[in-house]
């Protein structure tokens, strides 16, 4: 990885050559030129562009592939970035990569809205940050498509069931706490005469391209020495299609994607999901690398929804007064902080959130216990939920305290 001080200085080099490239063409004068390039450094200096975007550009200029147009463009947009919020803030929307295929978690429905458990997410957090639950645009992004569109920085937040794993971390963007602990499975239809994974030897097995499932499945296949026949596919439609028709004898992907995906079946009953898993799959939001501030805001927006369930306060009963709890009274603003001031964000933010968007739990209810995906008792209960601190019965879903 590079180190921030290379990147400054590749970054300074580069713009050097953007201003001897400005200098050169009409209507600028070098004075003007090496402002420019001053105040870009400075603002690239102040962590306001990802090292991704830093590193491509550099690339990019370097290969001799950019026009003096593009250079011209490419630091007009510099000057103008500050940062994220502040961009989110002149733009008047938060700008999101999201699913729009899969029930749920992300999908067009009859209204052609994109709506969702991932979806929902991005609304908490444009309400954080612009008081308008539906300030927000949400960019249909493929499994392939999620690493190029969070390096280089054009979305402010993937709300996409989406794995946390060590190198997107790296590669692609600061991964928020994890909204839904998942894992692989596969589905088969059940004349197949399959009551296990470890039964698919030779079978072809359908998986999406640019996903943790289809390397999971290399790792899987090898270990087990399955034999099998992976066939891959570009996006969720393509990969459904082709197991639908009969292409493949088995679907893979994280169980709450196959069961999703088989609500959706003309036949649902003729599939089955086989029992147990083969990968671990937190799947979580992640913003872009380069902005703490921003980083921040998501985590606290996760933590209100989740501590809002933990004290039953749902979007229509949210109280406005004290309520003689202390941990109730300062998430509802009513009582000290827990950062709100540092965050930019309204004293009352976690009132305005809940209203809008209802807690953790409602926004479970309202897109994913139709479809079957039980709550109680699994991964995705609440911690608190524990009868007691020493007996761990309660779920993995847990965030910052806010204070
Ligand atoms: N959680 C896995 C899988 C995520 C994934 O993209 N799954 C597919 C199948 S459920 C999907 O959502 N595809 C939608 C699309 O690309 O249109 C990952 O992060 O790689």
């Amino acid at each position: 990885m590079m180190a921030k001080s290379k990147i400054y200085i590749a970054l300074a080099g580069l713009l050097a050559s953007l201003a001897l490239l400005a200098a050169c063409s009409q209507g600028i004068s070098q004075n003007e030129a090496d402002a420019m390039v001053a105040e870009a450094v400075a603002e690239a200096a102040a962590g306001m562009m990802t090292k991704e975007a830093a590193d491509a550009m550099v690339a990019e200029a370097t290969a001799g592939m950019m026009t003096e147009a593009d250079a011209m463009n490419m630091a007009d947009d510099m000057m103008m970035e500050g940062s994220r919020v502040e961009a989110i803030k002149e733009r008047g929307r938060v700008v999101c990569a999201g699913n729009n295929s899969l029930a749920g978690f992300g999908f067009t429905d009859d209204a052609g809205n994109v709506v969702g458990f991932d979806i929902d997410l991005c609304r908490a957090v444009a309400v954080a940050v612009l008081g308008d639950a539906n300030a927000v645009e949400i960019r249909p992004t493929t499994a392939a498509e999620r690493g190029p569109s969070m390096q280089s920085g054009e979305v402010d937040i993937m709300s996409r069931n989406t794995t946390w794993t060590s190198s997107r971390d790296a590669t692609w963007g600061n991964f928020a706490q994890t909204m839904f602990y998942d894992g692989q499975g596969f589905m088969v239809p059940k004349d197949l005469g399959v009551s296990s994974a470890m039964e698919l030897e030779g079978a072809k097995v359908c998986v999406q391209q640019g996903t943790t499932t289809e390397l999971n499945l290399e790792d899987f296949n090898q270990q087990n020495n399955l034999n099998l026949d992976v066939v891959t596919f570009p996006d969720n439609v393509s990969t459904n299609a082709a197991y639908t028709s009969g292409q493949c004898d088995a679907l893979t992907t994280d169980r709450s994607g196959l069961v999703a995906t088989k609500v959706g079946f003309d036949n649902p009953g003729d599939h089955t999901i086989l029992p147990g898993t083969i990968s671990e799959e937190p799947l979580g939001p992640v913003v872009p690398h380069g902005d703490e501030q921003w980083y921040d805001i998501v985590k606290t927006v996760m933590a209100i929804l989740i501590y809002a369930e933990a004290f039953d306060i749902t979007s229509d009963n949210v109280p406005t007064s004290m309520m003689g709890n202390k941990s109730v009274d300062r998430l509802l603003g009513l009582e000290g902080g827990y950062g709100q001031d540092e965050m930019g964000l309204s004293q009352t933010v976690a009132q305005d959130v809940i209203k809008a968007v209802g807690n953790y739990g409602e926004i479970y209810d309202r897109h994913l216990t139709p479809l079957g995906l039980e709550r109680e008792g699994s991964r995705n209960a609440l911690w608190v939920s524990a009868p007691c601190m020493s007996c761990p019965k309660g779920g993995q879903v847990y965030a910052a305290p806010l204070r």
